[in-house]
């Protein structure tokens, strides 16, 4: 008997453990009612990554793992490897583990409701950053911090009008597409369509994805080296596949630059380091530089704060001379 009454918790320490759930019970409320705080009191995100598989993304990468030690924000990271189904599966497990924030940048636009809708039934909030999503219910999701990716395809296809005002003859272009289905991919290959459309002798005689990387760039334009004996121009969706057509190119024994003209997006230090050497002949600036505006929108919508809806990134455009001028300060 003795013996298991000192196993008994005394009366004063029930109340010593009531008192103290009491506390974080209403500490929990008084944070907010979209989860709880870690047990260090900082603001948890999760946050799912497309993957690796660019300049930009690991530019992207490190903005955004920087930006959130800076902001005192406790990182959830995820990287999907470009696949939808990991990106999903990031998604759930945020929701289970009850983060206060979720964000993520969508690998393709389409088929995100189901788990949008999970997020917002556990009351967490989920910011868009990078790429958006198709869905009718803007409101699954706070805001969309990120890119016009269509005006980057527009001022790309105005450069190249341009150029080739006075050509006269066909002028032949290669599209390397970006991840099918993304809104950097769909966005870019509409504004570059459009800018170009009114001249009848720019024509897009050959458009395929190379999935945004290297490998993929280098592999899709030997291809259409080989399918095409004339291709004036190259547009390429991102500097990688850019670099990557650059050995396809040199390979097929033309001069890229000088032969083919071509045309990316991003401006990371590779591509304008390809610009400046004569290489590329224009790049249309895309900034993975959001990690800080992110963690800002985290602590605002984590405070119930309202966000505009949409937030763009400034952006510009780099001729070979400018791309000289800019790159010894460039960040990324
Ligand atoms: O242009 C490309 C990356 O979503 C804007 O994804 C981003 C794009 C970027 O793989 O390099």
């Amino acid at each position: 008997m003795k013996r298991m009454r000192t196993h008994l918790p005394s009366r004063k320490a029930i109340a010593v453990l009531t008192a103290a759930l009491l506390a974080t019970g209403m500490a929990a409320c008084g944070n907010s009612d979209t989860g709880d705080k870690g047990d260090d009191g900082k603001i948890t995100l999760g946050f799912s990554q497309v993957g690796a598989e660019s300049g930009w993304r690991t530019a992207n990468t490190t903005s955004i793992k920087e930006a959130a030690t800076g902001a005192g924000i406790d990182l959830k990271f995820d990287d999907a490897q470009q696949k939808q189904e990991n990106q999903i599966k990031a998604i759930r497990n945020f929701i289970q583990q009850k983060v206060d924030v979720i964000a993520f940048s969508p690998v393709v636009e389409s088929g995100w409701d189901t788990v949008l809708k999970e997020a917002k039934d556990a009351k967490i909030p989920v910011i868009l950053t990078d790429r958006s999503v198709d869905s009718a219910d803007k409101s699954l999701y706070k805001t969309f911090l990120g890119s016009d990716f269509v005006k980057e395809g527009r001022l790309a296809g105005e450069w190249l009008v341009e150029q080739k005002k006075a050509a006269g003859g066909p002028v032949n272009i290669v599209e390397l597409q970006g991840t099918t289905g993304s809104a950097p991919a769909n966005d870019r290959k509409k504004g570059f369509a459009e800018a170009i459309a009114a001249n009848p002798n720019l024509k897009i005689i050959a458009s395929q994805s190379g999935d945004f990387t290297r490998a993929g760039g280098k592999q899709v334009m030997e291809q259409f080296l080989k399918a095409n004996p004339k291709i004036d121009v190259l547009f390429a969706h991102n500097d990688d596949m850019g670099l990557g057509a650059l050995e396809a190119i040199t390979a097929a024994g033309k001069v890229p630059g000088k032969d083919i003209t071509i045309i990316t997006v991003d401006a990371v230090k590779d591509g304008m380091q390809a610009l400046a050497d004569g290489k590329f002949n224009f790049i249309a600036e895309c900034s993975p530089l959001l990690g800080p505006q992110l963690m800002d929108l985290v602590k605002k919508v984590h405070n119930g704060e309202q966000v505009p809806a949409r937030i763009e990134t400034q952006e510009t455009t780099f001729t070979q001379e400018q791309a000289k001028e800019a790159l010894p300060n460039r960040k990324y």
